[in-house]
């Protein structure tokens, strides 16, 4: 490209860009999308929550009010890299305080990459009782064509609420459930039951599927059509098909994948959407009791061509267990980045459950993650020359990383379940990730493995009892979060703060937003010195260094079964 075109380019997307200004009250609702009515949280007196919208190149303002009157929230924008914006991550206690209720807190960042996102509450392990949304940043000249778009929501639902599920998690007997006990309500279809999309003839649909699940993750097809995917997590990749009558394509909690699919021209039949939630994750006590023989892991939506015509029964595709997926290892980027190299610095984290005085948790190298008194970022930007030192963050499990170095991650998961995890300000590429059972990584990677255009996502799931490598150019200063992205294991622990550039951080000029200090005063949190709200740096007196209880209700008194029905 000419410099002239360049210049042109730049200025036109200057000329074009908005701002997309929203004011979202954040209230209880009362809702039943399985036909169980509970209370759930919603935006502006609506639920599901406002799928919000922006161009490549827009300003995205979003002030929140916190309306819930009996729990604290905030907002995170998964998939969003916040470059230059760290602090509007919206990870409570990490990149601000939480937002009391009664507070309004402004988030304002720019919408620089298209893609399909979601954004969703990062507070009190919250977004299982609805808090989230999806979030689509427009590209003005995508990589392939189509008539219209859909988007689609796999996810699973509780009757019980967050609050009371974590606190029976972290109960004495809440280990066995290897996380959370099989959702009560099975799963959901753009939060719904029997839902229907309505189609049109000849058309190609783009449709973009999100999987904002709490717990397990889903595998999905439509009936009878072929679908090619052309995105994953906001990095369009090659396209690839997938058969509509033999592979079967799966998502991660926290994952997003851009399928197309070609409507056919004869309208006499209408067609189904089969989803499952992924069953492997629903064995529990250490992977040997499965879920119930009478639980539905499945939910059916339907395609509809012509609405005089009956909806269709979900072919039975295969016997459980006996499954062809595809692996998102394959998707090739369509920029094809290589392989990122040579390392600067590797990461490794040996990651498990752990009972903790009764309390269960999960650990990184025999740390579980304990917030600290003062949002990681905070300490960042005020205890300058030791914002390089992990000391000063506390508990949070930091991993310090210096501007521009290649960081690999090696992630050894010894539990029996498998673990979504996702990375804020960041796609990584991900190297390798073999089968459940494939103990530590040796240093050794698969045949065929890396690509050498591994795929990039902000989120991939690892197997039970195995390894997978991720890598990431440290070009973002920032404070990131590396979690798995099961909401009751966020709140057990199993999180790791990425501490990126923090020298470039503390020597900025940068000043907190009024509002997001006054979030702090009220809730009330401090919003300077280190993880004890020390001045001194190295005094860490008074820090946090007991696992919390998370006793929000005290449903379920310790050492009673929480009262799931199997
Ligand atoms: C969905 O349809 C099935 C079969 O008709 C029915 O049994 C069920 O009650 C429906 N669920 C909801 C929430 O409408
Ligand atoms: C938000 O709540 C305020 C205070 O109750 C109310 O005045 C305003 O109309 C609400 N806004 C929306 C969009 O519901
Ligand atoms: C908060 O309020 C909601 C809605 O009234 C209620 O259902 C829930 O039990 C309350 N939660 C807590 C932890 O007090
Ligand atoms: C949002 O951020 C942009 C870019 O930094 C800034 O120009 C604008 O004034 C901010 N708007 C608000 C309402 O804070
Ligand atoms: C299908 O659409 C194409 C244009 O996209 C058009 O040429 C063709 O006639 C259409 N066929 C039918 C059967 O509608
Ligand atoms: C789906 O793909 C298969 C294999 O590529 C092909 O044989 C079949 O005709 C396709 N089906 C449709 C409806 O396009
Ligand atoms: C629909 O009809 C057009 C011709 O009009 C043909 O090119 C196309 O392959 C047909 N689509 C399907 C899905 O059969
Ligand atoms: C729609 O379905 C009805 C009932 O099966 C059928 O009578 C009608 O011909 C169909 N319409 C089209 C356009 O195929
Ligand atoms: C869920 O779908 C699978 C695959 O088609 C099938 O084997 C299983 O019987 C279904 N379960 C129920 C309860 O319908
Ligand atoms: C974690 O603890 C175990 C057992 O005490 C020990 O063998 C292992 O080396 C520790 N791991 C790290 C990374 O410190
Ligand atoms: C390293 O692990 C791989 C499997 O991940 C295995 O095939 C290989 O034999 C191991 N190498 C050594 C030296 O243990
Ligand atoms: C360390 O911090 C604690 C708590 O703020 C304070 O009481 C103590 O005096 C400090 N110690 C030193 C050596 O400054
Ligand atoms: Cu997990």
């Amino acid at each position: 490209m000419s410099s002239f075109l360049l210049l042109f380019s730049l200025l036109s997307s200057v000329v074009l860009a908005d701002v997309v200004n929203l004011h979202w009250n954040i209230t209880w609702v009362t809702a039943a999308p399985d036909g169980f009515a509970r209370p759930v949280i919603g935006i502006n007196g609506q639920w599901p929550c406002p799928e919000l919208r922006a161009k490549l190149g827009d300003q995205v303002i979003v002030t929140i009010d916190n309306q819930l009157g009996n729990q604290s929230t905030g907002l995170h924008w998964h998939g969003i890299h916040q470059t230059g914006t760290s602090y509007m991550d919206g990870a409570s206690g990490v990149s601000q305080c939480p937002v009391a209720p009664g507070q309004q807190f402004t988030y304002n960042w720019t919408a620089d990459a298209a893609g399909t996102y979601w954004y969703h509450s990062h507070d009190m392990g919250q977004y299982p009782d609805g808090l989230w949304g999806p979030l689509i940043i427009e590209d003005p000249n995508p990589p392939f064509e189509y008539d219209e778009e859909i988007i689609l929501t796999l996810s699973d639902w509780y009757h019980e609420q967050s609050a009371d599920l974590i606190s029976a998690y972290q109960s004495p007997s809440g280990e066995a459930l290897d996380g959370v006990a099989p959702p009560s309500g099975g799963a959901l279809m753009n939060s719904g039951k029997n839902i229907t999309i309505h189609v049109k003839p000849n058309k190609t649909y783009f449709i973009r599927v999100i999987c904002p699940a709490s717990y397990p993750g889903h595998a999905w097809l439509f009936q009878d059509h072929n679908q090619t995917t052309v995105e994953v997590d906001g990095t369009y990749v090659q396209p690839k098909e997938a058969n509509g009558n033999g592979l079967l394509t799966r998502i991660a909690p926290g994952q997003r994948q851009g399928v197309l699919i070609k409507t056919f021209n004869d309208t006499s039949k209408n067609y189904a959407i089969w989803d499952t939630m992924d069953v492997n994750m629903l064995f529990i006590n250490k992977g040997i009791i499965p879920p119930p023989m009478n639980y539905n892991t499945n939910v059916t939506g339907w395609l509809v061509y012509n609405e005089s015509a009956p909806l269709p029964d979900p072919p039975v595709f295969y016997s459980l267990g006996n499954a062809n997926f595809f692996d998102d290892l394959d998707y090739v980027p369509l920029d094809e980045e290589p392989l990122l190299e040579p390392v600067d610095h590797q990461i490794v984290l040996d990651t498990n459950s752990v009972n903790i005085s009764g309390i269960s948790r999960f650990e990184i190298n025999n740390y579980t993650y304990l917030p600290a008194k003062v949002p990681s970022f905070y300490s960042a930007i005020t205890t300058g020359n030791y914002s390089s030192d992990p000391e000063v963050y506390g508990h949070v499990n930091p991993i310090v990383v210096k501007k521009g170095e290649i960081i690999e991650i090696v992630i050894n998961n010894l539990n029996t379940n498998l673990h979504p995890w996702h990375m804020h300000g960041h796609q990584f590429q991900v190297l390798d990730r073999p089968d459940p059972m494939f103990g530590k990584f040796n240093g050794t990677f698969r045949t065929g493995y890396p690509h050498a255009a591994p795929v990039r996502r902000d989120t991939f799931m690892l197997q039970d009892q195995s390894w997978g490598v991720i890598r990431f150019k440290a070009d973002n200063p920032g404070v990131w979060l590396l979690h798995c992205h099961i909401e009751a294991h966020t709140s057990s622990g199993f999180v790791a703060t990425i501490i990126e550039a923090p020298e470039e951080l503390a020597q900025t000029n940068f000043r907190i937003p009024q509002d997001h200090i006054d979030a702090c005063k009220t809730y009330p949190m401090k919003y300077f010195g280190n993880a004890a709200g020390n001045i001194a740096p190295t005094n860490l007196t008074g820090a946090n260094v007991d696992v919390p209880s998370y006793d929000y209700g005290a449903m379920y008194p310790p050492g009673t079964p929480p009262p799931f029905k199997r």
